[in-house]
């Protein structure tokens, strides 16, 4: 991390030697003592010594050296009249919450790779750990399947042909107009999660279902209720009634082959399926799927998306994996050992820790980055509600309304990029920060020490270094604040 940074700033490299008392050095010492992902840095005139006993708690070592540095040390300029010199400090560190997250959406908009990797670069640099993949829904399918190549050849490219805001792009591009999207290829995902792993980031795939998949009907059709065509579509479409039929057995057999890709190419423990905002009217009236629901003594369309789940769930878990699903999937019963990222506020969370399932946070209220920073009158169009930088702090990933048991369970908290209205990269980056810093802080920091008024001038100095990392970052975040007129 650190050569790489100098190589690329100052246009040397650190020299390397196994020489323990030599001064002007950093020093990497493995100590046993010390926690998984913890580490201790001790900066003194003479050397600066980092202490770790896993490869994650030297990495966030590093990442604090970075910080440390003078500014500059982001830039690509080789600047040769800088002293780099870091302060005097005695650090002992650790994080709070084992999952800290973010989520992109690339399906709503394409974001090519070479963004992709700088954004894992920037959630390492903030010492967030989890980088949530969201390749699948309604308005493209981002990930090549061999076994289903029109997955990506007919998903993952829509034609935009109505004005509205999230054609942002395509309107300004009438040569893109009819081909809008893109997908990454299985060398694509591979080398991304190859780079991440190297960060300390581990990424976590989400192929939704069974609804927010019209790119996938539209490729093959015979994955719905009534098995007609159906196109691309260009923008959010509610409520969401195309979904893929429970009756069938061609689409869990579909889902297998598919996921059964998908896990080669991921080899974390979790996998995300979605299950968020399944309207089931097709549901109601297909054959295949009443016959299901009788034959499996099932009450109601609620408990067919839960046998859905179970279905998935029991697949992953054959292959060592674990289901993540957004927080409807309580809806009819949890699968056994899912874990649940609630983001309909705090409630699904609290009712699945008490249950006695993990749980990752990420209420709309205070994670959901694709809303306002600021006043609508000052900000580009967003999805209509508020997350200013200051709700963003003060997210708190447990409730006091918890037993202990159910704190335990709670992972940790992940703010979600939806992207109807995020059209371009720079655009991504607008709305990411600096409100990611703030959920960094909060999910990394012991409770007690999480001080607003400290962040609010501390951030300045970061989004200064955001500046020089060339960040678009919203530099609005500090222009307005009102605790807003919208809800
Ligand atoms: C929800 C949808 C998502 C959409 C977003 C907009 C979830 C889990 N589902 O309606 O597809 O993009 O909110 O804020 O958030």
């Amino acid at each position: 991390i650190l050569n790489d940074l100098f190589k690329k700033a100052a246009g040397f490299e650190l020299e390397t030697s196994a020489d323990r008392n030599s001064e002007n050095s950093i020093q990497l010492k493995i100590n046993s003592e010390i926690a998984k992902e913890a580490y201790t840095l001790n900066v003194t005139s003479e050397r600066v010594v980092l202490e770790a006993n896993s490869k994650l708690g030297f990495v966030y070592g590093m990442e604090t050296i970075r910080q440390l540095l003078p500014k500059e040390i982001e830039s690509a300029s080789k600047i040769s009249n800088i002293g780099w010199y870091i302060p005097n400090v005695e650090i002992s560190d650790a994080p709070q919450y084992s999952y800290r997250g973010n989520m992109l959406d690339v399906s709503r908009h394409f974001f090519r790779k070479e963004y992709i990797k700088k954004h894992i670069d920037r959630l390492a640099f903030l010492k967030l750990n989890t980088f949530h993949f969201h390749l699948v829904d309604d308005q493209g399918w981002r990930i090549e399947i061999k076994k289903y190549p029109k997955l990506t050849e007919v998903g993952a490219f829509r034609g935009d042909q109505e004005d509205r805001p999230w054609n942002a792009r395509t309107k300004n591009d009438p040569d893109a107009k009819a081909t809008f999207g893109g997908f990454y290829t299985q060398d694509d995902i591979k080398e991304i999660v190859a780079y991440a792993q190297e960060k300390g980031i581990r990424v976590i795939p989400e192929i939704e279902m069974p609804a927010h998949v019209m790119s996938a009907i539209a490729s093959y059709p015979w994955l719905s209720c009534t098995g007609e065509p159906i196109a691309v579509p260009s923008g959010g479409i509610w409520p969401i009634t195309d979904i893929y039929c429970a009756g069938k057995e061609t689409t869990f057999e579909f889902l297998e082959d598919v996921l059964t890709e998908v896990m080669k190419l991921f080899p974390g423990e979790y996998i995300h399926v979605g299950g968020d905002e399944a309207t089931k009217t097709n549901w109601k009236t297909c054959p295949d799927c009443q016959r299901r629901i009788k034959e499996e003594g099932l009450a109601d369309e609620d408990e067919l998306q839960s046998y859905f789940m179970k279905r998935i769930e029991k697949f992953l878990n054959e292959n060592n994996r674990i289901l993540i699903g957004w927080d409807e999937i309580l809806e009819g019963g949890l699968p056994e050992e899912a874990t649940v990222m609630s983001w309909r506020g705090f409630e699904g969370g609290w009712e699945a820790s008490k249950q006695g399932h993990d749980v990752i946070m990420t209420p709309t209220d205070h994670l959901y980055f694709d809303y306002y920073q600021g006043s609508p009158d000052n900000e580009p169009v967003a999805f209509n509600a508020f997350t200013s930088l200051k709700r963003v702090y003060e997210f708190r990933p447990v409730l006091d309304s918890m037993s202990v048991a159910q704190k335990k369970h709670v992972l940790g908290g992940q703010a979600n990029l939806w992207a109807e209205y995020v059209p371009t990269e720079e655009h991504s980056e607008y709305m990411l920060f600096p409100r990611l810093a703030a959920l960094a802080e909060v999910v990394w920091s012991p409770e007690e020490q999480l001080n607003w008024d400290d962040f609010s001038v501390r951030i300045r100095k970061m989004m200064e270094r955001f500046e020089v990392m060339g960040i678009n970052y919203a530099k609005s975040a500090y222009a307005v604040q009102p605790e807003s007129d919208i809800d």
